[in-house]
Formats: C-alpha cells, sequence, structure tokens
C-alpha cells in the first residue's frame, strides 16, 4: 500500500484559480483544501473545490464512446468508429449542404481547459463553417467588442487592481458568490476586507441586495437594464464638474470631446426616474470617485447580459479613463500573463471582424467569428441555402443555458447529425446522435491561458494530472485534434497543449527571467510574477496606437437608449415584473449539480420577490406560483425577501435538468430553467448578446 501524497494544482472550475492541495493514498483522494502557498489564492477555495472529487468518481459520468440506436437507446463504440464517424458525417453533410451547413457551440468549460484553448482554433478553421457559436453571446460579448474598440483587442480587458484601489464600484456582478468573472480574484472577501479596513470604499449597484451589496459601504438598487443610463450620468456629471483628468495617458487617447457631446443629454435629473437612483446620489458617486486617490469601476453580468450590454462595457470604460484611474496603481490595469495569448492572436493592422457577416435570417451581427447564440434555433429551422443542418457541441448545454431553451431543445432535434464532446449526458446532448466523453479535472493537466491574463496579481502556474486516464479513455484536444486531421485528411502533427504552452511561455514577457513549462513544473505552487504595472502603450493593440474613448458604434447606439428609455413606455402592463438572474454558492452553471458534495441544503431554485409585490398578487412565502413570460412558463417555489428591489423577480440560472438526462439528482430537486423564461428575440442590438436580465414576466398564485 502507498504511502499518503500530496498533489497541487489550480481548481479550474470557475475563473478563480484558486491553488488546491490534495492529500491522496493510491486512487483515494483524502482531502481537498486550500493551497497556502499559492501566490494569487493563498489559501483560498470555495465550496465548489471539493466536486473535483467527485467529477472524478461519479458513475453517472460517460466514460467511453456512445451512438444512438435506430430504436433510440446508446450503444457504445470504440474510439476508432467514433472519430470515423464523426469526421464521415461532417465530411457528407458539408458536402450536400455546403460549408456553413456544419455549424459548432462552444460552451463555457473550454475557456478553462488548455487543450481546447490550443486545438479547437484549428478544428474552426478546418470545418470552415460562418456558423459558429459559444457562451459568450449568453455572457461576456460586450466586453470584447468594447475592448476591441477601444483598445484594437476583444480580449484586452482591465481588473480593478482591488489589492490597492481606494474605491471600487461593482455594477452587476456578485463575487460574493460567483467569485468573480473577466477578473481572477481568488479570495474576494478577503481582499475586500482589506480595502475596507485600509478606508477604501466599495459600492454596489444591483436590483438585489446581494450577498457582495451587503458587505458593501453603500449599495444602490438599480431598474434593471439602465445601467447605461446611470453611467452615462456620472460620466455627464463629471464633464460638467470639469474633474476629467487623464493623466499619464493623455497623448495616447482619443475622442474626448465626442464623448462630451455624446453624454450631454444624460443629466442626473433625466435619469433619476427611469434609474431608480436619485441625482444627488447619482452625483454623489461621480464626486467620491473624481476625490478618491485611486478608484475602479467594474460591471459585469447584470451589466453585459441585458438590451444595452455593449454601451455599459463602453462607459464602464470610459468613466475609468477619464478620472485618470486607468493603466495606473490603484486603478483598472492589465495582466501581463507569462502564456500571452492575446499577443499571439494580434489582429493589428487587420479589418474588424465586428459585422462582417450579417445573420441570414434576422441580419444579426457577427463578431470574432461568431454569431449570437440567440439566432441559433432560427438558423436550424428556417429552409434555404446555409440553413444548418448539423451541430458540434463541444463542453456546452445551451438547452438549459441559452434564451428560450424550449425552442432550442426543439430545433435540434430536427437536425440530420447532433455531437457532443461532453462527460456528461445532458440536456442537450441527449438528443445527440453521438457523445464523445473526455477525460476531465483531476486527469489533466492544465494552465490557465485564458484566466491568467484577467487576474489581478500576475502569476503562472501549471497543474499536472494527478491521476491517469484510464487506457481507453481520450483528453478533449485529443479528440479534437483527431477529428481535425481527418476532416483534413492530414497525419498527427505531434503538438501536444504541453508544447505549445512551453513554445509560448519562452517567447513571453517573462522569458528573460527563465521562464519555462519546466520551471513552472519545479514550482508546484506557482510562480509570482509581481503586481500589476502600467502596460497599456506596450499592450495596446490598436492601428494608430491611440485609446479610442468614442468609437461610433457606440455612440451611435445611444439613439437607441434614448429612443427606449425618454420616447417608450417601458412598463409592459402584460408581464409588469423584469426577471433577473442569479448564481448559488454549491452550484456551477448547469452541470455540477450531480455532484454528492454539493447536493446538500435547502432548495435554492426559488423566485425572489419582495413582499410588498407579493401582498398585491395575493402570494405567501413558500407557495407555488406560475412566472411566465412571452416565452413560456414555470411553476416554482416563492421565496419573499426584502432584498429584491420591487417590480423586480429572481431566479437562479443553470437549473431545470430535464427527466431522463442521466443527472437523476437535478431533476429530482425540482429546479426549473429560467431560460425557459427567457426570450431569444431579446437581444443588445449592438453586440448580439443576450439579453437575458429584465426579461418582462407575470407572476400568478398557484394556491389561490
Ligand atoms: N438566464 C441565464 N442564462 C445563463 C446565464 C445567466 O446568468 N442567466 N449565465 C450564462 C453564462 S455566464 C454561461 S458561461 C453559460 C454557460 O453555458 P454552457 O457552457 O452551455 O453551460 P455549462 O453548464 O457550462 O455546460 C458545460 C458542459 O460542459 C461539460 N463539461 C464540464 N467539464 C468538461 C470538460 O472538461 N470537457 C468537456 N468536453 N465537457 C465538460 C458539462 O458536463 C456541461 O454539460 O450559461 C449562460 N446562461
Ligand atoms: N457559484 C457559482 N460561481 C460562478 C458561476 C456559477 O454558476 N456558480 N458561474 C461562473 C460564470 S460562468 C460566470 S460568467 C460568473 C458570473 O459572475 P458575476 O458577473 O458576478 O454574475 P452573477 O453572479 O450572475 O451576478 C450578476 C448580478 O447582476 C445583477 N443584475 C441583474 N440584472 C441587472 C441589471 O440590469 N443591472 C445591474 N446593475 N445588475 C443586474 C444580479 O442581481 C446579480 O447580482 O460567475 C462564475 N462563478
Ligand atoms: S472559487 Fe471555488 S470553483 Fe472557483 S476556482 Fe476557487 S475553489 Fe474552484
Ligand atoms: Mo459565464
Amino acid at each position: 500500500m502507498q504511502g499518503v501524497q500530496t498533489h497541487y494544482r489550480t481548481c479550474n472550475i470557475c475563473e478563480a484559480m484558486c491553488g488546491i492541495e490534495i492529500k491522496y493514498q493510491g486512487k483515494e483522494i483524502l482531502s481537498i483544501k486550500g493551497d497556502e502557498k499559492d501566490p494569487l489564492s493563498k489559501g483560498h477555495i470555495c465550496p465548489k473545490a471539493v466536486a473535483l472529487q467527485d467529477f472524478y468518481q461519479d458513475p453517472d459520468r460517460l466514460r467511453q464512446p456512445i451512438r444512438k440506436t435506430e430504436t433510440g437507446d446508446w450503444e457504445t463504440i470504440t474510439w476508432k468508429e467514433a472519430i470515423n464517424f464523426v469526421a464521415s458525417r461532417f465530411k457528407e453533410i458539408q458536402a450536400t449542404y455546403g460549408k456553413n451547413a456544419l455549424a459548432t457551440f462552444l460552451g463555457n468549460p473550454n475557456a478553462h481547459n488548455m487543450g481546447n484553448t490550443f486545438f479547437i482554433p484549428f478544428l474552426l478553421k478546418a470545418i470552415g463553417s460562418k456558423n459558429r457559436y459559444s457562451a459568450s453571446s449568453v455572457d461576456q460579448l460586450p466586453h470584447h467588442v468594447a475592448s476591441n474598440y477601444m483598445y484594437g483587442h476583444g480580449l484586452l480587458s482591465p481588473i480593478p487592481d482591488i489589492d490597492r484601489t481606494d474605491f471600487m464600484m461593482m455594477i452587476g456582478c456578485n463575487p460574493m458568490v460567483s467569485n468573480g468573472s473577466m477578473m481572477t480574484v481568488p479570495n474576494f472577501p478577503k481582499r475586500l476586507k482589506n480595502l475596507q479596513e485600509r478606508g477604501g470604499q466599495f459600492i454596489v449597484i444591483d436590483p438585489r441586495r446581494t450577498e457582495t451589496a451587503e458587505r458593501a459601504d453603500q449599495h444602490y438598487f438599480i431598474k434593471p437594464e439602465t445601467d447605461a443610463l446611470f453611467l452615462a450620468a456620472v460620466i455627464h456629471t463629471i464633464f460638467e464638474q470639469e474633474a476629467v483628468q487623464l493623466r499619464h495617458l493623455s497623448n495616447q487617447i482619443k475622442g474626448l470631446e465626442q464623448l462630451k457631446a455624446a453624454v450631454s443629454n444624460f443629466s442626473p435629473e433625466k435619469v433619476a426616474p427611469v434609474t431608480g437612483i436619485a441625482a444627488k446620489d447619482i452625483e454623489h458617486i461621480a464626486q467620491q470617485i473624481v476625490s478618491a486617490e485611486s478608484a475602479t469601476c467594474h460591471s459585469r453580468m447584470g451589466a453585459s447580459t441585458q438590451l444595452f450590454g455593449g454601451l455599459c462595457q463602453w462607459l464602464t470604460h470610459a468613466l475609468n479613463i477619464i478620472t485618470g484611474n486607468f493603466d495606473r496603481k490603484g486603478g483598472m490595469m492589465f495582466t501581463q500573463p507569462a502564456a500571452d495569448h492575446i499577443m499571439a492572436t494580434s489582429k493589428k493592422g487587420k479589418p474588424k471582424s465586428y459585422g462582417r457577416y450579417q445573420s441570414r435570417v434576422s441580419g444579426k451581427p457577427y463578431y470574432n467569428g461568431e454569431f449570437p447564440v440567440g439566432i441559433l434555433a432560427e438558423e436550424i429551422e428556417t429552409e434555404g441555402e446555409d440553413q444548418i443542418k448539423a451541430l458540434f457541441v463541444i463542453a456546452g448545454n445551451p438547452v438549459l443555458s441559452t434564451p428560450n431553451g424550449l425552442r432550442l431543445e426543439q430545433a435540434i432535434q430536427q437536425l440530420e447529425f447532433l455531437v457532443s464532446i461532453d462527460i456528461y449526458l445532458n440536456e442537450t446532448n441527449r438528443h445527440a446522435d453521438i457523445i464523445l466523453p473526455v477525460a476531465t479535472g483531476l486527469e489533466s493537466s492544465n494552465y490557465d491561458v485564458v484566466f491568467q491574463s484577467m487576474a489581478v496579481r500576475n502569476t503562472a502556474k501549471y497543474s499536472p494530472a494527478l491521476f491517469p486516464k484510464a487506457a481507453d479513455q481520450r483528453y478533449d484536444w485529443e479528440v479534437i485534434k483527431a477529428i481535425t486531421q481527418q476532416l483534413l485528411n492530414i497525419p498527427d502533427n505531434g503538438f501536444t497543449p504541453e508544447l505549445i504552452l512551453d513554445q509560448m511561455l519562452q517567447s513571453g514577457y517573462y522569458s528573460k527571467e527563465g521562464l519555462s513549462l519546466e520551471k513552472l513544473k519545479a514550482n508546484p505552487h506557482g510562480v509570482d510574477l509581481g503586481a500589476l504595472r502600467p502596460c497599456i502603450v506596450e499592450r495596446l493593440q490598436t492601428d494608430d496606437e491611440l485609446i479610442d474613448l468614442a468609437p461610433d458604434l457606440f455612440i451611435n447606439d445611444l439613439k437607441r437608449l434614448e429612443k427606449t428609455y425618454f420616447e417608450e413606455a417601458t412598463q409592459n402592463a402584460n408581464y409588469p415584473f423584469a426577471l433577473i438572474g442569479r448564481r448559488n454558492l454549491r452550484h456551477h452553471n448547469t452541470w455540477t449539480h450531480n455532484a454528492e458534495r454539493l447536493k446538500r441544503g435547502r432548495n435554492q431554485c426559488t423566485l425572489l420577490l419582495h413582499p410588498k409585490d407579493a401582498n398585491e398578487l395575493g402570494i405567501e412565502d413558500g407557495t407555488m406560483a406560475q412566472v411566465s413570460s412571452k416565452t413560456g412558463s414555470v411553476k416554482v417555489a416563492i421565496e419573499l425577501s426584502e432584498d429584491m428591489m420591487c417590480g423586480v423577480v429572481s431566479l437562479p440560472q443553470g437549473w431545470g435538468s430535464r427527466k431522463k438526462t442521466g443527472m437523476k439528482v437535478a431533476a429530482s430537486y425540482g429546479g426549473v430553467s429560467i431560460n425557459d423564461l427567457t426570450d431569444e428575440t431579446r437581444l443588445d442590438e449592438l453586440t448580439g448578446n443576450a439579453a437575458l436580465n429584465g426579461t418582462p414576466v407575470k407572476v400568478e398564485s398557484l394556491t389561490s
């Protein structure tokens, strides 16, 4: 019998990149704890980390390729048969209907998987279809469009320098639960506490008094989807007070006058009744930002998955820049990653991809090689040239994760061929012709290529696999690469994720300090590369090497904002409530509900409703109600909460496991899918991102 051993790695479930320490004996895991010596997370973990053990052991996980038989059952096939079958069906379908008949959907875990990050671009090229979709357009697409137009690359995202700032405003994010997003910030609670202990202020703007808002010095309720008005009014106030300061970037910025003119119509008095934030409060917030020694404003899910997501992100950047809180200690700063995939995918000097194509059925914009997923169903359903006939889903579950999941679920059943690479049978791939299950988590090596470039500190860490994968298992990247090679009829080029990573490290920013894969392997807790440093001048990717404060794309979209809120009635009499989402500490998107260690606790899938609203509707706490939108309806338990803004209701995302999916536990939890209510036609016209938050709904008691 082997003795107890210790393994160090990074948890790759979410963006926080927590270092973990795993004690194990043979194949048995004894404990999973935070790694005190990890230079970024310093011992922090959340309750989800222990689920890595469950994913490894889960008897419900798929371990061999399965194919649908004519009677609708699953048969197990070999990997060789599976890869041949998929590649030959893809070729047949593209030969018959054209390249664009094969669509892809890439889900969230791809961003947490180094092999997928490296090998998927080759697959997409080999497929050569315009019809690409991903979870980005139900998430952070507005961030990318704003960064692309302002800094020249969609992934150049500034991060709050939380460890040194004196003021932090968060709009539409709940990092006490989510552990941060577009901001890799392990141990948010501790970092926030430090900020407040050194006298800093923390402000939250959210229609719900969230777990994060409870920790704030000031919390302002805002009516969903009106954040762009609020931000424009804050900027307006700063111009009025002549408090703009660009500091060291004054020669690096263009568009200041255009920005000033663009926000001139958005005074605090004008936007106050629409946003629900009083004019004096907007002015007070502006005042605090300009008088703080350093300040940051970060806006996320609530301010990107909404009708004006693009405007929100642009205005957030603009606010940080005009207050001199950009690329400077304590302000919004850029990470300098050791493996820099931003520089590796530089588009400098090339035409922008935004709007290069319009979607076939409803003319939606294309950005960075993809269309918004809200149009996927109509592109499958609508006959004609380029109609989608086959779909390849990699690590995604769009039936639960994208708006009007029921329509998409119907649509995918009319496909000629549906393939999924996943570790579970889920609500989407149960309709597949073939599922390719892969090794994951503790069986894989990893390096967080994406999130290392959004972290609040520069660090680098490589995680080797803890357990070998079974002889008949494959890694995602092996499957992706094998299909790519068959599509192109080329032999294996011998590339591995490790080879690519090492090349990136050795040609990267810290190569002069000898950073390589070998060095990372010798430092299992990770390597500290220091606090964030001013670096935008060298990282900027715009052709004229200037930051654009006022791209026409955004300026022009302000008309839509004005029209919506200043010229039209916004209240929908049939659906008087605005539905927003929320996350639970013990669940991750749609796929972790089966984890033994995360199942405990009360039912979290409830509709939060303010007691005053409940009183008017005659609804009592704990009773069942029907929530309906233009799209569909669900029956759900009511939880009264004074933390909700009146007129706003909240339902968690990620639930709604359909029966017969193999994820037995989630189904018996009785959760419903918020995306049976969200509307695929509601999207941010500018970026195409789904407007998940703010969906108009009505709530009716089921007990009277
Ligand atoms: N209404 C509403 N909808 C939302 C949101 C919301 O807030 N409100 N949030 C949105 C956001 S931010 C996101 S990111 C999306 C997520 O949307 P998706 O990416 O579609 O959904 P996930 O639940 O992340 O599904 C991931 C799938 O990958 C599988 N998987 C896990 N690990 C691996 C692996 O290593 N390899 C492979 N091949 N598969 C793996 C899981 O089993 C699961 O089936 O949902 C979005 N949908
Ligand atoms: N435990 C857990 N952690 C997770 C995930 C998970 O599923 N579970 N998912 C991960 C993923 S994929 C992502 S992208 C991140 C997301 O992480 P966050 O960006 O922090 O997203 P949410 O937790 O959904 O918080 C969004 C907040 O926006 C608010 N909101 C809704 N509408 C509006 C609006 O119109 N305006 C404003 N100002 N606020 C609004 C909501 O009330 C909510 O508090 O979390 C990640 N971390
Ligand atoms: S916050 Fe939790 S899920 Fe996210 S990386 Fe850390 S331990 Fe993993
Ligand atoms: Mo996400």
